[in-house]
């Protein structure tokens, strides 16, 4: 009896452990607006796995890939709101919303999303935007330099003439400048867009040939090498100042690694989509003449000076950011 009595009690306080252990998890929501095959989400699943890890599965986090709790355009304002704790959202899609941190989104020559990805961090590092204020900025990261993907090959400037490319952001601008008749829809809306033949081209980075099949639609390429797209994956304020400081930390020792991760993988996850494109498809790859990419640098020259000016009206330190820019772009090119 005494036996009896005494495993009870053990299990009594077992399970009293286990309760409460169960109690203290923290269910947190991460909204994302793409596909689940897409690069977005492939860090996404990284960043859950990695904060379920280091947190001892303290913290889970489900999510929701494909627009199935918030969408490309409402993310920032539905994480703001609650709707999900926290969302990824890209900076192009929401014009004149991200004064300081679109400059990551001007055609500066950045050759690997790496690079780019860490000048985003950094530039977050130094000034704080104030455009994000209102949210806790986990990680940031950008897509790889853009390319042109086309229904007709894209050969010469002349070529791109009137041509309806999907591009959102900086990029449309820039299709504008070179005579090409932008569609500003996010990712999300673009496959439809594709097939349907709405856009005969896209202006991004080259993995979606594979992740959403693009290479079916659009068998030719243009390298460019334009502009990224810059992103940010943000908490809703009010969530970020409930958690425990010991799980504050877990987040905030992966932003930085995290945007590491996704700038290789998605440099990597490039090379083995053109491989994929070209062998299932036959994918062609097209440079555009010298002095075309000469022209085109020049032309796109006044986004950078669009961009100082809106800046300054802002009241920020235009010059002094772009300097920056540049200057952590040479540091991490090394
Ligand atoms: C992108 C966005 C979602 C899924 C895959 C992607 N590859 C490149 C981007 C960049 C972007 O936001 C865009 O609209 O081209």
């Amino acid at each position: 009896v005494k036996r009896i009595l005494v495993l009870g009690l053990v299990m009594f306080f077992l399970c009293s452990l286990c309760l409460r252990a169960e109690a203290k998890v923290i269910k947190l929501s991460y909204a994302n607006f793409p596909p689940a095959s897409t690069f977005p989400c492939v860090q996404m699943e990284r960043f859950k796995q990695e904060v379920e890890k280091r947190t001892n599965g303290q913290v889970i986090i489900q999510t929701y890939p494909g627009g199935t709790l918030l969408g490309a355009k409402n993310m920032f304002r539905g994480v703001i709101a609650g709707q999900a704790d926290i969302g990824c959202l890209v900076m192009s899609y929401q014009p004149g919303v991200f004064p300081l941190t679109t400059v990551c989104e001007l055609p500066l020559g950045f050759k690997s999303a790496k690079v780019a990805s860490m000048v985003l961090w950094e530039i977050f590092q130094k000034y704080h935007p104030k455009e994000f204020a209102r949210v806790k900025v986990l990680t940031v990261f950008t897509s790889a330099p853009s390319n042109l993907m086309s229904k007709k090959p894209i050969k010469s400037l002349k070529d791109l003439k009137g041509v309806p490319i999907r591009a959102a952001g900086a990029a449309g601008k820039i299709v504008e400048i070179l005579g090409g008749a932008p569609i500003a829809l996010p990712m999300s809306e673009t496959p439809e867009a594709i097939q349907k033949g709405v856009a005969k081209g896209l202006l991004t980075s080259f993995e979606v040939l594979k992740d959403l099949n693009f290479a079916a639609y659009l068998p030719y390429g243009t390298i460019t090498n334009f502009q990224v797209y810059p992103f940010a994956v943000v908490m809703n304020k009010d969530k970020w100042n409930s958690l425990p400081e010991r799980i504050k930390k877990v987040f905030n020792e992966l932003g930085k690694e995290q945007a590491l991760w996704t700038g290789r993988y998605m440099d990597n996850h490039i090379q083995e989509a053109l491989g994929y494109a070209k062998k299932k498809y036959g994918f062609k790859l097209f440079t555009l003449p010298q002095q075309d990419m000469d022209l085109a640098r020049e032309k796109l020259k006044i986004l950078i000076d669009n961009w100082k000016k809106r800046a300054e009206t802002k009241g920020l330190p235009a010059e002094k950011i772009l300097q920056d820019v540049y200057k952590f772009k040479a540091k991490y090119e090394q």
